[in-house]
């Protein structure tokens, strides 16, 4: 049995992808521990709300990305985001918190626990992905920051600098910079909610968001802002990117829900990035809630989610 701290290991030591599927499944908690199982090097605690679906190549994963802030085409985030400095990292945390602060990321993440988790990841355009993400619950950081009664919401913000991100530094402004999102406190609390620093058992790749990005398994993947920099605690609705550009098509919630149509196009079914076929490829059925009904859908209860989308 091994039992280690999560800052003794980088995300580069956890586990090879080939050991993923078929992992001992040992949950320690949100202790700040790790423990692996017996004979295995690997750090990464698999979560008990990882989907059995085959994740999405690595390749696919790191190739085809949203990141407006290095280009709009899907393949210009891994070629432009290379540059990204994220090293060191600081993370805003302010608002209606006990404990404000300009926190570096490596402080953050002492004591956290590190996690394994494959979710599914769907975005709106109807394609999907099941990509195995590293990181910690984004209620092991708020608890820590001490949220005070009065705050609702929690809002985050990207970084901004044109230097690095050349879809900022453009003529045209593609969308209001810096990207900013926002969840309900009580959604933000769900264990489901994860604060992702890697995937596959490496550091996250810039493209995808790094070093720190939001992963809602319920919501489009628009909802999985990246490279934040700044995490605001309040009692207003925070205001979010795709609702500010387009407000007739994007609303807060943001929930994945094949009943509702997107004003442009169905979002009953969708393609997963990699299945044999391409563009032609047979689309699956889009789940509510993106298969976890189960776990979140108590936290609409009561809501018409034709008005609230
Ligand atoms: N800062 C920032 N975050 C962002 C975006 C973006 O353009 N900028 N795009 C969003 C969209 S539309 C999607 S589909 C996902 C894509 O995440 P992935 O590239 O890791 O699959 O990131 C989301 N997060
Ligand atoms: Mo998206």
């Amino acid at each position: 049995m091994l039992l280690r701290h999560a800052p003794d290991l980088s995300e580069r030591e956890v586990t090879p992808r080939d050991l993923y599927v078929n992992r001992r499944q040992i949950l320690a908690g949100f202790g700040g521990l790790m423990i692996a199982g017996a004979g295995n090097v690997q750090a990464a605690v698999k979560s008990p709300f990882s989907t059995q679906e085959t994740p999405t190549s690595l390749k696919d994963i790191t190739s085809y990305n949203n990141f407006y802030e290095f280009g709009t085409d899907k393949s210009d985030p891994a070629r432009n985001a290379g540059r990204l400095t994220v090293k060191p990292w600081k993370v805003k945390i302010d608002g209606m918190v006990g404990k404000p602060g300009d926190y570096d990321l490596d402080d953050i993440l002492k004591g956290m626990t590190i996690e394994e988790r494959i979710y599914r990841m769907r975005c709106v355009e109807g394609w999907s992905m099941v990509i195995p993400w590293n990181g910690f619950p984004l209620a092991s950081l708020l608890t820590r920051v001490e949220p005070l009664s009065g705050a609702k919401y929690v809002a985050f913000e990207t970084l901004v600098r044109p230097s690095e991100m050349p879809g900022q530094a453009g003529l045209f402004k593609i969308l209001d910079w810096p990207y900013v999102e926002g969840l309900r406190l009580d959604e933000a609390m769900h264990p489901l909610t994860l604060l992702a620093t890697g995937l596959y058992g490496e550091n996250l790749p810039n493209q995808n968001g790094a070093p720190l990005r939001l992963v809602v398994p319920w919501k489009y993947g628009f909802k999985g802002i990246k490279s934040i920099v700044r995490i605001s605690l309040t009692d207003k609705e925070p205001r979010t990117s795709w609702n500010i550009q387009a407000p007739q098509e994007y609303g807060f919630y943001s929930n994945v829900n094949p009943a509702v149509d997107h004003p442009r196009w169905s979002q009953a079914t969708e393609r997963r990035i990699g299945d044999t076929g391409g563009l032609f490829a047979k689309r699956r059925p889009t789940l509510p809630f993106n298969g976890y009904a189960d776990q979140v859908a108590g936290l609409y209860t009561g809501m018409d989610l034709r008005k609230f989308y």
